[in-house]
């Protein structure tokens, strides 16, 4: 995801740092190379004039900041620019009173509509709502299926104790394109359905199409107009580019769209659509899909996006998505877990899916500042993790329960089963009663003193964190409480 663009940045404003002061020449020198870039991602060509400009005007006039050389300078007015272009954003969604609140998705065909309504049905789920979400594109059955299917996954699967439903009104198909309204009367008696059921929300799927053309504007516009929705969101494939920000334009004059979903965000887009969107159309982008999965969903927070073009890092999404995935429960259940050294292989798989659910690993790793560039000496093995888990895997729960079980016959079957060889299986249950030891052990230093033991028995046996080398240090002395932990386990290891 924008890695052209990213590269492309670093090398204009990079050149630049090597001078002496910020002069009118070498701005522009540096401007034309972003205005390349620019280009080359798809955006939009008004925008990317405004943009150079505006960054220009800015730059030329300003002396550089005492402390700063000219290229960080650069980056800062950049950075500023780059998110005024897409900002400012207010992704909160205002709860009407009385409930509910009419949301309406919109898009072009495939654009992610029907997805997305899972995904923001799975957002207020997490936040205490309930939902009604309704098939209100009736091209076709299958269309009505997949909203059921996906708003029964969320239901079931999706984080919260709201509720989340389904209505449609399957039948009425078969008169779709016949006469006229019938998507209009669907979210009519929708709407009488959420009051009934009190739900807080009702999110409308609409139908899409190739093109736009009058009749689905037509149709877009009666529901407009029946059921006056609080939020219109306009669904937009950001693999598209330039086209989709011009059908946003066109979608906005007809139905005054409240804001923009950027799907397929985790695609290698090259960021024209996120770019040029706002300042195009008038709308900002609210949300970001970022997968397939009800979860992949991310509120848009311009000041991210731009660090992440500009390679600053992303450390808040980082925190966010971890959080996220490692629930506060089961961080609680493992805690307790370590502290009474009852840590088992169970609980090591749980904690390795939950970092991988993460995302690739060096995608992730890159989100921290100051290690994308660094990234190229870092090896994450992604085989090795695949290794541990099918090692673990291979075990029966006993086994898993209690490693000592493992004896040179029991070793010999899960190999076998896991495709490795005997002395992976017994590495591997030789480190992890090192970690459970040791995470006994740190069960009573804080969060920072924690940290600081991994880093250092990372560094004392780098075979500890299978499967990544290289991980650039990021700083931080260690303390004496730290070292006497250290010290204590090595003491009490040679005891033995
Ligand atoms: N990778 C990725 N795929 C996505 C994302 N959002 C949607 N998709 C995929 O895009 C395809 C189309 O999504 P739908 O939700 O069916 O799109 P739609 O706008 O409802 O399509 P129509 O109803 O036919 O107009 C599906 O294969 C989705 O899985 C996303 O954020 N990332
Ligand atoms: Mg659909």
């Amino acid at each position: 995801m924008f890695q052209n663009l990213s590269d492309r940045f670093g090398v204009a404003l990079r050149n630049l740092s090597g001078r002496g002061r910020i002069t009118e020449d070498n701005v522009r020198e540096a401007m034309g190379e972003v205005r390349t870039a620019l280009l080359e991602a798809d955006v939009h060509l008004d925008v990317v004039k405004k943009f150079c400009d505006d960054v220009l005007a800015d730059a030329v006039g300003r002396d550089v900041t005492k402390s700063l050389k000219p290229g960080q300078e650069m980056i800062g007015i950049v950075n500023e620019r780059l998110v005024d272009l897409m900002g400012p954003v207010d992704s909160h969604l205002m709860m009407v009173d009385p409930p509910p609140t009419i949301v309406m998705m919109c898009g072009l065909q495939g654009s992610g509509k029907t997805t997305t309504c899972g995904k923001l049905a799975a957002y207020l789920k997490a936040r205490g709502k309930n939902v009604l979400v309704a098939a209100a594109d009736l091209q076709r059955p299958a269309a009505v299926e997949q909203l059921r299917v996906v708003t029964e996954q969320v239901a079931a699967e999706a984080r919260g104790n709201a509720d989340v439903r389904f209505y449609a009104e399957p039948e009425k198909c078969a008169e779709y394109g016949q006469a006229v309204g019938v998507a209009i009367g669907v979210c009519q008696r929708a709407l009488r359905e959420a009051r009934t059921q009190r739900s807080d929300v009702l999110i409308l799927d609409t139908a899409g199409r190739l093109h736009i053309d009058d009749e689905l504007m037509g149709e877009l516009d009666g529901i407009n107009r029946a059921l006056k929705p609080h939020q219109i969101y306009l669904v937009v494939d950001a693999m598209i580019g330039q086209d989709a920000v011009n059908s946003a334009k066109t979608f906005h004059e007809r139905l005054a769209i409240d804001g923009v979903i950027l799907t397929k965000f985790d695609s290698d887009t090259r960021g024209g659509a996120a770019l040029s969107v706002k300042h195009v159309t008038g709308a900002p982008i609210k949300f970001l899909g970022t997968g397939e999965k009800h979860d992949a969903f991310e509120e848009f927070h311009p000041e991210r996006v731009a660090g992440r073009i500009l390679g600053m890092g992303d450390v808040v999404s980082l925190v966010e998505k971890a959080q996220q995935e490692v629930s506060e429960e089961e961080a609680e259940q493992i805690a307790a877990k370590m502290a009474e050294g009852k840590l088992t292989l169970d609980d090591f798989l749980k904690q390795l899916r939950s970092i991988r659910r993460m995302g690739p690993m060096k995608q992730l790793l890159g989100m921290l500042p100051g290690v994308g560039s660094a990234l190229s000496n870092v090896d994450v093995d992604e085989q090795q993790l695949d290794r541990l888990e099918g090692i673990v895997h291979s075990m029966t729960p006993a086994e898993r329960q209690d490693v000592k079980l493992l004896n040179k016959s029991r070793v010999k079957r899960v190999s076998r089963g896991s495709g490795t060889a005997a002395s992976d299986v017994n590495k591997l249950t030789k480190q992890f009663e090192v970690m459970q030891k040791m995470t006994k052990q740190m069960s009573g230093l804080g969060a920072m003193g924690k940290m600081k033991a991994m880093r250092e028995l990372a560094d004392a046996d780098p075979a500890m964190l299978p499967g990544v080398r290289g991980l650039p240090r990021l700083g931080g002395r260690t303390s004496t409480k730290t070292a006497s932990v250290k010290s204590g386990f090595k003491r009490r290891k040679r005891k033995k």
